[in-house]
């Protein structure tokens, strides 16, 4: 059954749950009241203000999410004896859940191949092994990715130690996230981030929500949402399947809304999977059409208007309806609420990014915005809703294969080091080169290099031809069963709130927020920055004039963080001030650009077909209530009402043309890999055409197919072929984890008896 509505009770119930888990309400009250940035979504909740506050003060805000994060980090040690009773093979058939469930890291642990089990180290001889096979590798041969979890410090401190050991490879999991928003941003307004702040989105009177489900995955936008509504204000959904929290939502914190939900969406526009630059084109179309486009703003302040008008001018209906697959009239109700708005704000996710276009994507809809004057002035603009809560910040920090050009120079004169100027790999740039045996080493941040890769067969064997691979991390997930180099090493870190120092993080919307730490749940896991710090000491004490050791106190990066990185020079008295801030000179109340001519650029694109062989559909990987990330909390999806993951959720129209009974077992193919076994789930909320399954088990599927101009993923856009299971085909392999979980395969050896202790 899928509920009427999103948030509500359920997400109340929920609390008190995750509560009894963790040991009862105040112990986790207590731990989300702490003065730290939430550490799920880049909403910027938290900070000095203390937990569960948001930028604009509200509180308190939420979420099933963050508290299943904390829940996670709250969770005992994994229990003594836990590795050598299960074997790395019985560790990959553990589900996602079971293994972030089984408790968290405390020892370093190794594995290498061959061996049958992971091993646990002491600390001393985890960094011999890392800094002996540093020493004798060339630094072009290894790379370094960052999740969007850490701090700022750590970022920098890492980034910084990668290069002066002589790589540029240097990157974080926004390549496979909203790479494609920083470059089309870029090239609209001449800054890669969000151009307006949370008070701008709560006094908008339109609010665009393109290819994001923020219901489930950043809640705490509900209450904007619903208060835009509240204030007469509009919400126009562009998604391929109704979410069901983006029609009515029942915000937690507010009584009204929890006794009679809350409308979220005026329009709610279904295109097909892809069909958004054809729709973002047909609205612009039509709003020239009304006269409602701002001629003088364009002229004054825009360049490439009238290329832009001319392609609006040569694109007829016909294409827009057949290749965004909305019909006109559709087009025209969305467009005439946009056509009267005085402040509209364009808010993106992955359903515009993950895709080999998603850079146009993005340019597409900064020209919807520009053509009516929308960006440059309070209450209206353009925000790529972030996906990691310190994404936006590990970005700043330099964490990119090129440094901007301030940064690169400033760090040098500030250090007096000189930086490699060889060219750095993007993360799928570095599994492409690990697969052939040009790169020997890897370090992970954070983060499930493996879980997030497309193509996952390719991702095991390019992560399994490393000689050495280093993850830090607080808990188990499928790359430390599944991503295995010769020798594998799992650091156990400390989560933000158990740092003994202070951190710093940045939100979505600009804003840097000072976490306090806290006290050190376990023993055993250590900080992220006196790791990073003792393992540069160890490499390059002598050969550079750092103090690799004075990098263990975080204020010291702070400073110079803050003579580095441009708009980060508050950092220097943070500490006193403990002032959070808005990085300046990112956010635009005034129609004046950081573009060399500061003026914004419309851009022109040709609109792609969206082809078939008649039979296949297209297929999205998104993401459950239930998870953040490869991480599954829970098999089900409330939302969706689904109650497992191994399904694939089709239009009752096609389930009929292909001949495929409703809850059937079927084959799933794609050009990168096949799954057997999956259900075929009649879903009417999606639309026709188009098919929906659970990330990170659907992987298997996805192609190594990138957007040029950003490369990342089509994540959301793969052809796939849905076939009838027939009784006597062979029964799927599992060895690797090629198939998804059967019924059988999901009584594992683990199922059950997995406890953490
Ligand atoms: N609960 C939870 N919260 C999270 C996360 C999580 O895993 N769980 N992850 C965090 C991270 S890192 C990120 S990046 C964000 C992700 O947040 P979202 O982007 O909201 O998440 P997804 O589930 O990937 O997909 C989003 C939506 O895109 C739609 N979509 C798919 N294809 C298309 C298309 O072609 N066009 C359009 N217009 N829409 C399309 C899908 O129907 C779906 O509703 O969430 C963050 N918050
Ligand atoms: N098919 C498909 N693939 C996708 C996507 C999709 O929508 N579809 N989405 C993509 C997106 S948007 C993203 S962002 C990537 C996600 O890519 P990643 O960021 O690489 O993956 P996560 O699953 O978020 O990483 C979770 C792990 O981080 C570790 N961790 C948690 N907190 C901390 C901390 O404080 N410090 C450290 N050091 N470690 C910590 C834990 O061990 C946990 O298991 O996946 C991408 N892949
Ligand atoms: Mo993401």
């Amino acid at each position: 059954m899928r509920p009427n509505h999103g948030g509500g009770w359920q997400a109340v119930f929920y609390t008190w749950r995750k509560a009894r888990e963790v040991g009862g309400i105040r112990r986790l009250w207590k731990a989300m009241r702490s003065k730290n940035a939430c550490k799920t979504c880049a909403l910027g909740m938290g900070g000095q203000a203390g937990g569960m506050v948001n930028e604009a003060g509200h509180f308190p805000e939420v979420c099933k999410k963050s508290l299943q994060a904390m829940a996670a980090d709250m969770q005992g040690a994994i229990r003594a004896g836990f590795f050598e009773t299960y074997s790395v093979a019985q560790l990959q058939a553990f589900s996602p859940r079971e293994l972030e469930s089984s408790g968290r890291l405390t020892q370093p642990l190794v594995y290498e191949r061959g061996a049958q089990h992971y091993r646990s180290i002491t600390w001393d001889e985890a960094f011999d092994r890392l800094v002996a096979r540093l020493k004798a590798l060339p630094a072009d041969e290894t790379f370094w990715y960052f999740s969007g979890r850490s701090s700022n410090e750590a970022a920098f401190l890492l980034q910084m130690f990668a290069r002066l050991y002589g790589t540029n490879n240097v990157n974080n999991c926004s390549y496979y996230c909203h790479q494609a928003s920083g470059v089309g941003l870029t090239s609209v307004t001449g800054s890669g981030t969000a151009t307006v702040k949370l008070e701008d989105l709560e006094n908008a009177d339109l609010v665009f929500v393109i290819g994001g489900n923020p219901a489930s995955n950043h809640p705490r936008m509900m209450r904007s949402l619903m208060q835009v509504r509240r204030n007469g204000g509009h919400v126009v959904v562009i998604n391929p399947a109704i979410e069901v929290g983006l029609v009515n939502f029942a915000v937690p914190s507010d009584v009204r809304s929890m006794l009679f939900g809350s409308p979220i969406s005026s329009v709610y526009l279904q295109p097909h999977i892809g069909g958004d630059l054809a729709l973002l084109t047909g609205l612009a179309k039509r709003i020239v059409e009304l006269g409602a486009a701002d001629q003088q703003f364009l002229n004054d302040f825009c360049d490439g208007a009238p290329q832009f008008l001319q392609l609006l001018d040569e694109t007829p209906w016909r294409e827009i309806e057949l290749k965004s697959g909305v019909a006109r009239d559709e087009i025209f109700r969305a467009a005439d609420l946009y056509a009267r708005a005085k402040r509209a704000i364009f808010a993106w996710t992955m359903g515009i990014t993950h895709h080999a276009n998603g850079v146009q994507n993005v340019q597409a809809i900064g020209n919807l915005a520009l053509l009516r004057g929308m960006v440059g002035r309070p209450g209206a603009g353009l925000l790529p809703i972030r996906g990691h809560s310190n994404v936006q910040g590990i970005g700043s920090m330099g964490v990119t294969p090129k440094l901007r050009d301030a940064v690169f120079e400033r760090l040098q004169q500030h250090f007096q080091v000189q930086l490699p100027t060889t060219p750095g790999l993007d993360t799928l740039g570095c599994m492409e080169q690990a697969s052939i045996g040009a790169l020997k080493l890897g370090v992970c941040l954070g983060g499930n290099l493996y879980g997030s890769n497309p193509d996952a067969r390719f991702a095991r064997q390019s992560l399994g031809a490393l000689e050495t691979l280093a993850y830090l991390s607080t808990t188990l997930n499928t790359g430390h069963a599944h991503g295995l180099a010769k020798e594998t090493l799992i650091l156990p870190v400390l989560a933000r709130d158990e740092e003994p120092q202070p951190t710093t993080q940045e939100s979505m919307f600009n804003y840097v927020r000072y976490s306090d730490g806290g006290p050190q749940r376990l023993d055993g896991p250590r900080s992220e920055v006196e790791i990073v710090a003792d393992l540069a000491d160890r490499v390059l004490a002598g050969t550079t004039p750092i103090d690799w050791r004075a990098m263990r106190e975080a204020r010291n990066i702070r400073q110079a963080i803050a003579k580095i990185v441009p708009g980060f020079e508050e950092l220097a008295e943070i500490d006193r001030t403990r002032q959070e801030f808005q990085i300046p000179g990112r956010t635009f109340h005034e129609p004046i650009f950081a573009t060399p001519s500061r003026r914004a650029r419309l851009h022109t694109f040709t609109i792609p077909e969206l082809q078939t062989n008649g039979d296949q559909l297209r297929l999205m990987t998104v993401r459950s209530e239930g998870q953040f990330n490869t991480v599954v909390y829970e098999d089900y999806d409330v939302y969706r009402g689904q109650d497992r993951r191994d399904v694939i959720l089709i239009h009752p129209d096609d389930l009929r043309r292909l001949g495929i009974a409703p809850n059937e077992r079927v084959i799933v193919r794609s050009s990168a890999g096949e799954l057997r076994n999956v259900i075929a789930k009649s879903y009417d909320a999606i639309r026709s055409g188009n098919a929906l399954m659970y990330y990170p088990e659907a992987n298997e599927l996805v192609p190594r197919s990138v957007d040029p101009a950003s490369r990342t993923p089509a994540f959301k856009n793969v052809l796939v072929d849905v076939l009838p299971m027939v009784a006597t085909l062979p029964t799927p392999a599992t060895e690797n984890g090629a198939a998804l979980h059967t019924d059988d395969a999901v009584g594992s050896p683990s199922r059950g008896k997995l406890k953490a202790c």
